[in-house]
């Protein structure tokens, strides 16, 4: 049986995987995760061969050839850069390309098209980090390693859900202060599953990082923690970064004041952090998505350089990476601010890649940023886009807005291995191969290149991003540029690249992959950059320690910081705070169709803080309405005590396929950060009301497609192993829908011959109907009251597809057939353990450690990934019946 060694295609971790059979597992030898998952990665094998894949190039909605799509885009991208000229064409890709996807793409808009108009989600996602690590560093380089989270005392996590979103990583952090003692500090607004492992959580205002940090930093200057004479060697900016610090931020009592914080906990966390020699800082979205995140990187950056804790074991800024290949693309230049290879737009720069493309019209000048690009698309001044594996018809702010220039945009092309929301709106759709299809390599958080190995057939003509560009680049006449064959010629070109005329200035260095034959690019072990060819330095895990930055003067820079006013909006007295849940990944192209994975979270919530949910009239599980400056939605409602009073949260992954509430980007502003252009995903202002719903129901059905529920009727779809199950709610009254066979024949998917079945109790508002197709059950729906559970369609969706004898039909109809309790939300998605089953067990057998409840019950004994839930629940039973933990 042959073994394939890869890379999860999921975060930024970059968990290595082996498959054997057709089956992924986690690879013991990957230095990222030694062969742990998470609940993600462990439901790699059910991602094969998932449903629905685009697998033929289709233009103005029929079905074309490669070469008619392909000539098509070349000849318009052609009519257009000579009529309008080069900066009337864009490009929006993905951190979910591979280097060689980027690498490709990049050279033909910058280098040969001639427009510094590509950008990515990575925009989105990490260029507040990338402006920091420039204003400081003088390149955007992470300076340690995954090694320093086992060897740190103390770690700092800011604004990020590491539990839910870089679960392996966690747990080797968890692994390790088993052994240590590790202390964490969690500063976010919210407390999430990760603020429930820390030592200490700091539920800052939201956007007052900037002022913890400078405050820590005043601190750190009277506390003598200053490494004097290493900053003088090493760091320009010190005093005026003090300066702006001290008049800031002055006072443990001023910093807790305007963060909202407690001010022995704000001194708790500034003397641990002055305390401890050994600290990290790991910080991701609650950072880089603000309208001042290049400032908040640069706020954590400025108290690592004044203690000179970076580059030595157990110490030092880290940023976490969200897309497997968030990394690589930024190597490879794929923002529209950096040209290649950690190049900006220096004439001298520009004149080295030109001539290193052998191109003569190399972009001078940076291009739209992803904000301004869809602007760009919606006001005409671009005529063509071609968007690639990425979804921003859900993923960016103001989602309505990017669907309205898709709309306007004369040619819109979109790369994806699904039909998306962006899909829909795209002239020519190009079907991409996927994970397991496809040859390239990615670059995780701590800057390892690892490989991805194709391991199956891509279906259909799927073909491979990197192919789609370079077949443009040829037919627009430039074959030699794009002559490429393989992954590893892109490579080799990219690695020399970054080697050019290098002389040690960038860091990035991977000279010595340059000359990988074929043979050695398919066996390629994990590595970490800088790799120069003269071997020195090579694979350094730890950067900086002896400073040598990559500014001429070779010295790191400290910055003064200001503090950002928030931004606040009459009428929108609630902030929006959006992110992740632990069992979807984006926009749900994948996660979405993997039935398991569906039942931690099954559908799209609205979370609000219990005071605020009450001044509005609104009850857990309840809907209400949310309403923005951009748009407005409903969605069910879920209390969070966890929640500051003021916040709400929703998750970014539903989207039109999923739920009727569509996009929560629909509701985010566009507001950006003035340096880095990513726009603040973490704090559009809104209002929240109540909804009244008349009536809510379930419906199981073999297929998907259309729902008539009437104009106010509210959806959402989650898969099961049968098929489909959507939770409904109306807000009038449900005799409309169920007076018409019609309309309950089309909701069961059944016509006029097969048999509708009905059960109907009007007192108690309760009406059960189901459709039997040759006397199997093709569909049921059950409508009930507001707030019905509906057990008995967890009972009757393994019914679906069955034949039904009269006992099954009754039963079915009178709900007996609901069966053992429901286990509840799924909480250990591995082993399908619910939260029901598990806090039962808690209290029947009187667990008090995560290890009983997997003896028992079996959930964490996999992926990790619900360890914090089940310790969260461990708690809440001390709590709530005194039992000790
Ligand atoms: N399960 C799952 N994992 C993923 C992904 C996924 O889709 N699903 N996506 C991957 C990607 S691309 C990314 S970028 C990462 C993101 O990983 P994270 O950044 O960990 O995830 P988020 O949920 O976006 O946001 C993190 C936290 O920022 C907090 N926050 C909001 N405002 C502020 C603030 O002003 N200050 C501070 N300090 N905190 C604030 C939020 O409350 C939230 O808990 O996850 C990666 N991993
Ligand atoms: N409100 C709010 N919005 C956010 C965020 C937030 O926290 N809050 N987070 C932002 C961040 S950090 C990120 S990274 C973005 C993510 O947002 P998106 O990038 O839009 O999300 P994905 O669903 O990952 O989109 C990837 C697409 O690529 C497709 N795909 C998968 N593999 C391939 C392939 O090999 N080739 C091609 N061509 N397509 C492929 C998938 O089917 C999917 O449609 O969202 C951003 N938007
Ligand atoms: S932590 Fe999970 S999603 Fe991230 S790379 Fe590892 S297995 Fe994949
Ligand atoms: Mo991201």
């Amino acid at each position: 049986m042959s073994t394939t060694r890869t890379t999860c295609p999921y975060c930024g971790v970059g968990c290595g995987v082996t498959v054997e059979g057709g089956v992924p597992r986690g690879d013991r030898e990957h230095p990222s995760n030694f062969g742990r998952l998470c609940s993600k990665g462990a439901a790699l094998k059910d991602a094969l061969n998932l449903p629905d894949r685009l697998q033929q190039p289709m233009m103005d909605g029929r079905a074309a050839s490669w070469d008619e799509a392909l000539d098509r885009i070349a000849t318009e991208f052609t009519r257009i850069r000579d009529t309008h000229g080069p900066d009337a064409i864009g490009f929006y890709v993905s951190g979910q390309f591979l280097t060689e996807d980027y690498y490709v793409a990049n050279k033909l808009m910058k280098g040969f098209i001639g427009s510094g108009n590509i950008d990515t989600n990575s925009r989105l996602c990490m260029s507040s980090t990338v402006a920091g690590h420039v204003r400081a560093f003088g390149e955007d380089v992470v300076p340690g390693c995954y090694e320093d989270l086992e060897e740190a005392d103390l770690v700092v996590l800011v604004g990020s859900n590491m539990a839910w979103c870089h679960p392996v990583l966690y747990q080797r952090l968890m692994a390790a202060r088993e052994k240590r003692g590790t202390q964490l500090v969690n500063i976010d607004p919210r407390r999430t599953a990760t603020a429930d492992m820390a030592d200490l959580h700091l539920p800052l205002a939201p956007g007052g990082d900037v002022m913890l940090f400078n405050g820590l930093l005043v601190h750190l200057v009277d506390a003598g923690k200053v490494d004097r004479d290493w900053v003088s060697e090493h760091v320009a900016g010190f005093d005026e970064a003090v300066a702006a610090a001290r008049a800031t931020a002055g006072s443990v009592e001023l910093v807790a004041a305007a963060t909202d914080l407690d001010p022995t906990d704000v001194l708790r966390f500034y003397d641990s952090f002055a305390r401890t020699e050994r600290v990290m800082t790991l910080y991701s979205q609650g950072v880089n998505q603000s309208a001042n995140g290049a400032d908040k990187v640069n706020a954590i950056l400025n108290c690592h350089l004044a203690t000179a804790r970076i580059g030595r074991a157990g110490m030092g800024p880290f940023s976490l990476t969200g897309q497997p290949n968030a990394m690589g693309g930024r190597e490879v230049g794929g923002l529209a601010n950096q040209l290649a290879a950690h190049m900006g737009f220096e004439p001298e720069s520009v004149d080295r890649v030109g001539r290193f493309w052998n191109a003569p019209q190399v972009a001078r000048t940076p291009g739209y940023k992803a904000v301004d690009l869809f602007e760009a698309a919606a006001d005409g001044r671009l005529k063509a886009i071609w968007i690639a594996a990425t979804n921003p018809a859900v993923s960016m702010p103001r989602a309505d807005l990017v669907r309205d220039a898709l709309r306007a945009c004369p040619l819109v092309i979109a790369s994806d291995a699904w039909p998306t929301d962006t899909t829909a709106l795209a002239d020519i759709v190009l079907p991409a191969a996927g994970w397991a299809e496809k040859d390239g390599t990615v670059t995780n958080s701590e800057r390892r290149i690892s490989r991805q190995r194709r391991f199956c057939a891509a279906p259909g003509e799927a073909r491979p991003d990197w192919w789609m560009f370079a077949e443009v680049g040829k037919r627009m006449g430039w074959r030699e540029a794009f002559a490429f064959e393989t992954p590893a010629a892109i490579f080799r070109e990219h690695a020399a690249l970054t080697a050019f005329e290098n002389n040690g200035r960038r860091r990035l260095d991977l000279g010595a992959l340059a000359t990988l034959d074929d043979a050695a690019y398919e066996a390629l072990e994990p590595v970490q950059w800088p790799c120069p060819a003269s071997g020195q330095g090579a694979g350094n895990s730890r950067l900086f320690a002896r400073g040598g930055f990559s500014t001429a003067d070779g010295r790191a820079r400290m910055l003064p910081l200001a503090i950002r006013a928030d931004a606040k909006l009459a009428g929108f007295p609630l902030i929006l705070n959006t992110g992740r849940v632990r069992d979807q990944w984006h926009t749900m192209t994948r996660t979405g169709r993997i039935p398991h994975l569906m039942t931690h979270s099954p559908g799209p919530r609205l979370a609000l803080h219990p005071r605020d949910a009450m001044l509005r009239g609104i009850v857990d599980g309840g809907l209400a309405r949310v309403t923005s400056a951009q748009g407005q939605t409903s969605l069910r409602v879920e209390i969070e005590p966890g929640l500051r009073q003021g916040q709400v949260f929703a998750p970014m992954h539903w989207t039109d396929q999923f739920a009727s509430s569509g996009p929560t980007d629909r509701l985010v502003h566009a507001l950006t950060d003035p340096v880095s252009g990513q726009p603040d995903l973490k704090g559009t202002p809104v209002q929240v009301v109540a909804l009244s719903e008349t009536w809510r129901g379930v419906l199981l059905r073999r297929r998907d497609g259309q729902l008539s529920l009437g104009d106010d009727g509210l959806w959402s779809k989650a898969p099961i192993a049968t098929g489909f199950r959507y939770e409904l709610s109306g807000l009038t009254a449900l005799q409309a829908l169920i007076d018409s066979e019609r309309t309950l024949r089309q909701l069961l998917q059944i016509d006029a011959a097969a048999e509708l079945i009905s059960y109907a109790d009007p007192k108690k508002s309760v009406f059960r109907y189901a459709g039997l197709v040759d006397g199997k059950l093709g569909a049921c729906v059950f409508f009930a009251a507001p707030q019905a559970m509906f057990p008995e369609a967890d009972a009757a969706s393994a019914l679906l597809g069955q034949p039904l004898d009269a006992l099954k039909r009754l039963g079915l109809l009178a709900g007996l057939e609901a069966g053992p309790q429901t286990p509840g939300n799924i909480v250990c998605s591995c082993m399908s353990v619910g939260e029901a089953s598990i806090r039962k067990a808690i209290r029947e057998h009187g667990l008090t450690s995560t290890a009983e409840i997997g003896a028992l019950l079996g959930a964490g004994t996999n992926c990790g990934s619900c360890l914090p839930e089940l310790k969260k629940m461990l708690a809440l039973n001390v709590i709530e019946n005194g039992v000790q933990a």
